[in-house]
């Protein structure tokens, strides 16, 4: 038995019971796909990610790849180059991708649900693996022409990477400074050197990678708007019949040392600096770089998110497996009796309490990445929310970054209650939970760290939204507060969901105030800044506390229909989970509310010699 535990069950109650899955695949819309089909591509998926796909996850923490600075080439190892052998063998890739290069239509959820699982086994091999979808995207942004290369890409297998960060570019992308020099044959030489390049080289695993690369063209402007995006493949290829040739002058000159994450290599990668020039094309002959990345960084972002969420799930249903095996000590009523049975450490109030946070954050977010899913295709959508394609599109972008942001964040801290239920014991390698922390931290940082999560939130996905998708979202939330949901046994728990909305309700209202009073006071803006995270954490707390309660809706219904054994076992941890969250969790709203409506902005009229 392998690292990875899968949540097949609550997996399925998510995607037929809550958001119906069923009725959404009835009829064609997702060719032959029927409600049987996706649950048998569940169950294989869990075989592949708790056996082959995670055999080598500890092997190749303690033996990453090594790096030959002078051949720029990677040695993985080989027990890794297995599981991403089984996982390309599974070619799992191919679901929701378009037809025309070799994919098949599914609904978003089913697709990310598949994607937990292998993200939650062996993450570094699902990143290896985005050559078809950055091929998907280059489809879709490319000419005609182009379209034809992601079809190689896709027939040939070839990696591939986003190549956006500089050593003084990060979070500011718009600093970039690599140059792009137009060609006579229409192609462009690019010159610069970019850092933290995911799978920017991969041993053998791939015959060829191509880069998608945000560069300046000589004379461009200033900030995103003046980068355009670039296909750079490693090697040059007839574009006719797709065979490969000569080196292109894109090298992988270093390789990262991490605390985490470590098979998944991180690299600088040096454009036109040894003397052979580094050949790019214009993607779609367009001067529209930062639009067109975002089609990637969006997907990215639902991956980091669903990543980290994954792995929270993984990390809690060991530790319960730990919890219940592990006796020590006697319950705490007979505390006093040094001769009282010793018992396992489920009876001890305080593991409980962190045992059940666990499951509300692995379950609850496990939710929230699954309705974010649902509006990333509009037949779902519809299916899920009543939404239109608009609305859907709105709230798919509004939900991104609690997805990404929230996600990773709670997945790190809630990995940390995860490690203290095995003790001292979690703190070692015998354990999965202490790779598991380390290789989640990452996920509050690249593809924008929280900050530039809670930023986009407010900012573009609220403020410049005008509210639309927040509405459609609050709309829903307050039908069900408003509903008879759960047959007068959830009253209380939805009065706790109303305070919730209330309090989220009324942050935004003060941070749009602040937004509003920055034009005649620029600092105003400030208290925005100082506020967005925890705006962002607060907002992911009340859509967790939502979903949780519809699921408890949806079991109280089950066991009056007289559920049995382990299915009874299971609605009754969703109806007490939901309760729980909603009585200990979602109350806290209401001090961010009175902190975030009197923030002031003292610590930044402070001296920095202060701090
Ligand atoms: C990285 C990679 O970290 C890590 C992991 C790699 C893993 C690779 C494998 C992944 C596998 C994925 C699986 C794929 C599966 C595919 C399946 C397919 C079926 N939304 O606000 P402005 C655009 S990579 C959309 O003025 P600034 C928009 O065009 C490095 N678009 O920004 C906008 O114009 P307009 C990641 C957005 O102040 C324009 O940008 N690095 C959004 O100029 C300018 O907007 C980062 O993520 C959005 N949310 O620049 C950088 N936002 O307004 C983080 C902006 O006219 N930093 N646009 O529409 C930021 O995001 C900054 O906020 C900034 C600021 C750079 C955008
Ligand atoms: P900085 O931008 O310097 O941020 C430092 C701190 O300041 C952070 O806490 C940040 O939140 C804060 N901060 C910065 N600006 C603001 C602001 N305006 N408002 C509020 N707070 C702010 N990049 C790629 O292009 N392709 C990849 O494949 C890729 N893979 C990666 C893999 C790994 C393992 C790592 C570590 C990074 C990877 N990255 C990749 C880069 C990654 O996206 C950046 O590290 C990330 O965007 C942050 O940039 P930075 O590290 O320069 O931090």
């Amino acid at each position: 038995m392998g690292h990875y535990k899968s949540n097949l069950r609550d997996l399925e109650f998510n995607l037929f019971e809550l958001f119906g899955l069923d009725e959404t695949l009835e009829g064609d819309n997702f060719g032959d796909m029927d409600g049987e089909v996706a649950r048998d591509m569940l169950r294989e998926v869990v075989r592949l990610a708790e056996g082959p796909l995670a055999e080598s996850f500890a092997d190749a923490d303690r033996n990453p790849p090594v790096f030959d600075p002078e051949t720029h080439s990677l040695k993985l190892p080989e027990s890794f180059k297995k599981s991403y052998k089984a996982l390309a063998d599974g070619e799992w890739w191919r679901v929701g991708l378009d037809e025309e290069i070799g994919g098949m239509p599914a609904p978003r959820n089913l697709l990310w649900g598949i994607n937990e699982m292998l993200l939650g086994s062996q993450p570094a091999a699902f990143m290896y693996s985005a050559g078809p979808g950055f091929a998907n995207i280059l489809f879709h942004n490319g000419t005609d022409e182009q379209k034809e290369w992601a079809k190689v890409a896709v027939e040939r297998s070839w990696g591939a990477t986003m190549v956006l960060t500089e050593p003084d570019a990060g979070s500011d992308v718009g600093a970039g400074r690599t140059k792009a020099i137009k060609q006579d044959d229409g192609s462009w030489h690019i010159e610069g050197v970019k850092r933290f390049i995911t799978s920017a080289v991969s041993d053998d695993l791939f015959e060829n990678i191509f880069h998608l690369v945000l560069a300046r063209p000589e004379g461009a402007g200033p900030g995103t708007k003046g980068l355009s995006l670039f296909f750079v493949p490693s090697i040059l290829f007839d574009f006719e019949k797709g065979e490969l040739g000569e080196r292109n002058g894109a090298f992988v000159t270093g390789v990262e040392h991490k605390m985490g994450l470590k098979a998944s290599a991180t690299c600088e990668l040096t454009f036109g600096g040894h003397g052979v020039p580094a050949k790019g094309w214009l993607v779609g002959e367009v001067h529209k770089g930062i639009a067109q990345m975002f089609d990637v960084i969006e997907h990215a972002r639902m991956m980091v998110g669903t990543k980290a969420i994954g792995t929270l799930s993984t990390g809690y249903l060991n530790a319960l497996g730990y919890a219940k095996e592990r006796v020590q000590g006697a319950d705490l009523t007979q505390m006093t009796d040094k001769t009282a049975p010793r018992v396992t450490i489920t009876h001890h109030p305080d593991v409980r309490r962190s045992l059940m946070l666990q499951k509300a954050y692995s379950e609850g977010l496990r939710a929230v990445y699954l309705y974010t899913a649902a509006h990333q295709d509009p037949i779902t959508a519809k299916q899920v929310s009543d939404a239109d394609a608009d609305v859907a599109y709105r709230v798919n972008d509004l939900l991104l970054p609690i997805v990404k942001g929230v996600g990773s964040e709670i997945a790190y801290q809630v990995l940390a209650e995860s490690l203290q239920t095995f003790g001292g014991s979690g703190f070692l390698q015998d354990y999965p939970i202490e790779q598991y922390v380390r290789d989640a931290k990452i996920d509050s940082l690249y593809e924008g760290t929280t900050a530039i999560q809670a930023q986009d939130f407010f900012f573009r996905k609220i403020a410049r939204d005008r509210g639309v998708a927040l509405a459609h979202v609050a709309g829903q939330i307050k039908s069900f507060i408003d509903s008879e949901a759960g047959n007068g046994r959830l009253k209380a728990e939805r009065a706790l969901l109303a305070t919730a909305l209330e309090d989220v309700q009324a942050i935004v209202t003060s941070m749009t105030q602040h937004l509003m009073g920055a034009q005649d006071q620029p600092t105003e803006l400030y208290k925005v800044g100082l506020a967005s995270v925890r705006f962002l954490m607060g907002f992911g707390d009340l859509l967790i506390g939502w979903l949780l309660l519809r699921q408890s809706e949806i079991a109280i219904a089950a066991l009056d229909n007289g559920a049995e054994g382990k299915e009874k076992a299971f609605y009754e941890g969703k109806v007490a989970v939901a309760s729980f969250f909603a009585k200990n969790i979602l109350p806290q709203l209401t001090a961010t509310r009175a902190i975030l409506t009197n923030i002031d902005n003292d610590i930044m009229e402070l001296d920095e010699a202060a701090f």
